[in-house]
């Protein structure tokens, strides 16, 4: 079981100037609003770009989980109306397109295997109740393949995520980048890019956002990938303006719950 934290905030300062192109095949689009997903029923497996457009006046996140033991979307909403704030331990992390400010849209590439799976928003609204638990769960068949087979993205940065720490491949310049995210730790990480107002740090954006506060958190969400397991990746392609920027994780530490940036998961840098 894993409990339901992340990030939150409301409405931001930052929109992508348009649409971030795309090198990993056409991507499959989810519209998220306030409270909801929308989007395809079913998908080819194979490596997946996965696309969230923020249409809501909150921040939102593609969270995919794909579901083990034969469960089904049914299961998953009777496990956490049960047992609100946690997650079952039958769906595994594979990544997702992660927050994103209202009126952009941020995505991610992960390789889909055939089966059964979920979208999940985890972020909390102003109340604290994970956006999941207002409506934000989709189910998603991936089955059989792609008519013409999609390799994974050449990525020219890395990020790593151990317990509890990321490390970056090298310095992020100016412009568009495809960057690769690989755990190496034992829990699942996610990784939020967050563009930090002057003067903030990463950890002055995490604990301005958890617990959410009343005023505006210092900065803005570009998006990033949603958790991953151990030895799992993702890609992600986002386009980086000059300035400071944040790398922070808000999964919670499976032995104490406490947020993963508490325990050094918030890494600042400059683009140049
Ligand atoms: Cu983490």
């Amino acid at each position: 079981m894993i409990s339901l934290v992340c990030p939150s905030m409301t409405a931001a300062m930052l929109l992508l100037a348009s649409s971030v192109a795309f090198a990993g095949g056409s991507p499959v689009v989810f519209t998220a609003h306030d409270y909801g997903f929308t989007g395809p029923e079913r998908i080819p497996a194979g490596v997946t770009t996965m696309q969230i457009v923020n249409r809501g006046q909150d921040l939102h996140q593609i969270q995919l989980l794909k579901l083990l033991e034969g469960k089904t979307a049914e299961d998953f909403r009777a496990a956490v109306a049960a047992q609100p704030g946690q997650i079952p331990g039958w769906v595994k992390f594979v990544g997702g397109p992660n927050a994103i400010v209202p009126g952009g849209d941020a995505l991610a590439t992960m390789p889909l295997a055939e089966g059964e799976y979920l979208l999940i928003c985890l972020i909390p609204n102003e109340q604290g109740i994970p956006h999941l638990a207002l409506g934000m769960q989709k189910a998603l068949s991936v089955k059989g393949g792609k008519s013409v087979a999609v390799s994974v993205p050449k990525a020219d940065v890395t990020i790593t995520q151990e317990d509890f720490r990321f490390g970056l491949s090298r310095s992020i310049t100016a412009g568009i980048h495809t960057v690769r995210v690989l755990n190496h730790g034992t829990q699942p990480h996610e990784v939020v890019v967050v563009k930090l107002a002057p003067g903030a740090t990463a950890s002055d954006f995490a604990a301005a956002v958890e617990p959410r506060t009343a005023m505006p958190p210092p900065g803005a969400p570009i998006g990033g990938v949603v958790g991953i397991e151990r030895a799992g990746d993702a890609f992600f392609t986002a386009q980086f303006e000059p300035g400071r920027y944040g790398l922070i994780c808000f999964f919670p530490d499976r032995a104490t719950g406490a947020p993963h940036f508490a325990k050094g998961m918030a890494l600042d840098f400059t683009v140049r």
